[in-house]
């Protein structure tokens, strides 16, 4: 008995630990026409609260997200959680017509589901025809017991606008496509670092369909994490994100106070395929290096050497560079061998959902 007690204290303990740091996290996500100047032209695309990228959800592990999504647009949408291993709430998931109908226009719907066991970034977009190439923010997961550390935290969000069928016009990075395209260099996106620091990049591949090179002139990279898991660090001067993959690393200030381009560019396999051969680019710039004013001309920025389109070789290192932590405890004895089946079931969306 005495036995039995102690360790249900134990458990309690533990418990309350864990569920004392959970919160639940409230917000709402108007689906909305907005109106935004690009590459010389006023385009009318659809944002979340206006703001493109998307606002950024912050969470801890293990919290809750309760997101309203208000349809205000002419589409119908749907909200897709992207890495979020959906544990019993797999209709929260959100691609159309596989997990739920759509939010038709005017309509809304809560979305309820916790983040356990992930932490890194993850990042959500839309999951309806090609809305995606304008709805999409990120989804950061921080560690509860880890303080994090490191001075700086910056996104990296490489998407592409256009029509999807067609060959983009641009790629951008936080949603600018940088100094390499018409009526674009006002607005690159900065990134500033400061000597002898060590920065975090959160890296997320939020283009439609395409694969994408990431590099920073002058600077290595430090994997230590992707896709919201902690991979064994390791060094490399070029990643490569698929479409919808994100990639946390580590960037030291380690060069003379100067500007460096981070920029991002197509990895294309398909022969003969056109594609937008186009290279966006973000300045990370020194804060000694930074003009206050933001009207005086800076050092030009150094360009990093980016693969070339075909590049398979480096895309294959890159790949096999990545390991997991510690040894990842299989079970090797079998003691029951499961069958599954997979049924297909064809339902109409209710009229007026
Ligand atoms: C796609 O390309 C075709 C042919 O160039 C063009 O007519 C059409 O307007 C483009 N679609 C969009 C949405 O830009
Ligand atoms: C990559 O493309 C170039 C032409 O653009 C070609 O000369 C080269 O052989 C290609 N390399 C590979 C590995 O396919
Ligand atoms: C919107 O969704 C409804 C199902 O809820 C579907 O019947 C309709 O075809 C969809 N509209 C478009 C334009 O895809
Ligand atoms: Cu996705």
């Amino acid at each position: 008995m005495g036995i039995f007690n102690k360790f249900s204290f134990i458990f309690l303990v533990i418990f309350l630990a864990l569920s004392a740091n959970a919160e639940v996290q409230r917000h709402r996500f108007v689906i909305q026409a907005t109106k935004v100047k690009r590459l010389c032209k006023t385009h009318n695309i659809i944002t979340v609260n206006g703001m493109f990228p998307g606002p950024t959800l912050e969470i801890k592990n293990g919290d809750t997200l309760e997101v309203q999504v208000v349809n205000k647009a002419r589409y119908n949408v749907t909200i897709h959680w992207h890495g979020v291993r959906q544990m019993r709430t797999g209709w929260a998931d959100g691609p159309d017509f596989v997990t739920r109908c759509p939010i038709r226009p005017g309509g809304s719907c809560t979305y309820r589901f916790t983040v356990q066991g992930q932490e890194g970034t993850l990042w959500w977009h839309a999951h309806s025809s090609w809305l995606r190439a304008t709805v999409y923010g990120a989804l950061e997961s921080f560690s509860v017991t880890n303080t994090n550390d490191y001075d700086d935290q910056s996104e990296m969000e490489a998407t592409r606008t256009g029509a999807a069928p067609n060959v983009s016009d641009a790629y951008t990075i936080n949603a600018q496509s940088g100094d390499l395209y018409k009526c674009s260099s006002k607005e690159t996106t900065v990134v500033p670092i400061d000597s002898g620091e060590t920065n975090l990049l959160r890296v997320i591949n939020a283009a439609l369909n395409q694969p994408l090179f990431f590099k920073v002139a002058n600077h290595k990279l430090t994997v230590v994490g992707a896709d919201a898991s902690y991979t064994k660090p390791f060094t490399t001067s070029v990643l490569m994100l698929g479409p919808g993959q994100t990639t946390d690393v580590l960037i030291q200030g380690d060069q003379p106070p100067s500007r460096h381009y981070m920029a991002a560019r197509d990895y294309q396999r398909a022969q003969n395929a056109p594609f937008d051969n186009t290279a966006t680019t973000a300045i990370l710039e020194y804060k000694f290096a930074s003009c206050a004013a933001k009207k005086c001309n800076g050092p030009t920025p150094i360009m990093p050497s980016l693969p070339a389109y075909n590049d398979t070789n480096t895309v294959t290192a890159f790949s096999q560079s990545f390991r997991s932590r510690e040894k990842a405890e299989v079970p090797t004895d079998i003691d029951e061998s499961l069958f599954f089946t997979i049924g297909l079931e064809l339902n109409n969306c209710p009229p007026n959902l």
